[in-house]
């Protein structure tokens, strides 16, 4: 069996509850690789994971390699293969008496946590390793940690394979076709809600989706709003945030790294922009990404913009050099 190292941190958070099983289950890297799962929580926590540990060990996966829980991030992600960063510290939390609801502190706050993070992983983690942050706000603290790891070998992403699962279900379900007809769905900009999540360039059945569903009012009025507002409305239904579907969409976004793309199809994470459609070098973009023969990804070329997608891409860039800025001393 081949065997892989994967680091998670926010190991007793909720996200990582659906997560770590499909990690060791075979589902994600393969029937044959063994992997050594480490999880990575904050020290008034990290007892918790011996509990997570119990009941990974009582699934009985084949594939489960080594199980350990830490709070050294240093130790976490030493010779990692992937590094899932899940943990941060959520909007709401009190800190030394302050309520954190902005989200310029917050993304001060977590900045401080990404930069070690990052310099740990740049430094200890696998020349070739994949990072991929889920924990909020994603793209910046991607940013940070990517700028703090300074290691180019090693590729870093923020999660959009969410917002692209929930854009897919509601064409579909707009379209009254199933959702496996649905293609190239690209989440272009912010993990935040002002994303573009791009109809025009989706396909059913290898037609461009706004086309097949005629509606652009529906398209431009109503679908983006239900797409970039769909994580509140699970809050306000649920009670809780999105946990499942957002496991479910970190392990989709492993497995289109770890998998060649197939031509007409690509997949949706926010990846360091080279200059591509305008966007200005280095800001962490959801792109259409496709992963080649070769293992490497690249930025999906040639797609049209029409003038609407270009508006609102001028508005999710502006967001993402806004959050730039906020934390332009965390940056060199
Ligand atoms: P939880 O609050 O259930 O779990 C977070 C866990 O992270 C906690 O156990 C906490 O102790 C731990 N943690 C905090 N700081 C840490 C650090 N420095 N090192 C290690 N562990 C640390 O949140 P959960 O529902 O699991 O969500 C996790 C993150 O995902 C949140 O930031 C959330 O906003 C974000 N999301 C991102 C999504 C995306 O599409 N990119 C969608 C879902 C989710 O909202």
């Amino acid at each position: 069996m081949k065997e892989i190292n994967v680091a998670v941190t926010g190991g007793a958070g909720q996200i990582a509850y659906s997560l770590l099983p499909r990690l060791i289950s075979g589902e994600t890297f393969g029937s044959d690789t063994r992997v050594n799962l480490r999880l990575i929580e904050i020290p008034q926590v990290v007892e918790k994971l011996e509990g997570t540990i119990m009941e990974l060990i009582d699934c009985g996966f084949d594939q489960t390699g080594i199980l350990t829980a830490t709070s050294d991030i240093r130790e976490g992600v030493k010779d990692a293969d992937w590094v899932l960063l899940v943990g941060s510290i959520p909007r709401g939390i009190v800190i030394d008496g302050k309520k954190i609801e902005e989200r310029s502190d917050l993304l001060k706050i977590n900045g401080g946590i990404f930069t070690d993070q990052g310099k740990a992983i740049g430094e200890l983690a696998k020349q070739n390793a994949k990072i991929l942050v889920v924990g909020n706000p994603a793209n910046t603290n991607a940013l940070i940690g990517m700028n703090s790891a300074n290691n180019s070998s090693q590729q870093w992403f923020a999660m959009t394979a969410l917002d692209a699962n929930r854009a897919k279900a509601q064409l579909a379900e707009k379209a009254s076709v199933d959702i496996s007809s649905l293609k190239n769905m690209i989440i272009w900009g912010n993990h935040s809600p002002t994303m573009y999540p791009d109809p025009y360039n989706a396909t059913i059945n290898g037609k461009s989706a706004a086309e097949v569903i005629d509606d652009n009012a529906w398209l431009e009025n109503d679908y983006l709003p239900l797409v970039q507002q769909r994580g509140k409305a699970v809050i306000d239904a649920r009670g809780a945030s999105s946990a499942a579907s957002a496991a479910n969409a970190a392990i989709d976004t492993v497995k289109a790294v770890e998998n060649y793309t197939e031509p007409g199809d690509c997949f949706s994470a926010a990846i360091a922009s080279d200059g591509s459609y305008g966007v200005p070098k280095g800001l962490i973009f959801g792109f259409p990404l496709r992963t080649r023969e070769s293992g490497e990804i690249e930025i999906i070329q040639g797609i049209e913009l029409n003038d609407f997608a270009k508006s609102k891409i001028k508005i999710t860039t502006e967001e993402l050099e806004s959050e730039r800025e906020a934390v332009s001393d965390l940056i060199s």
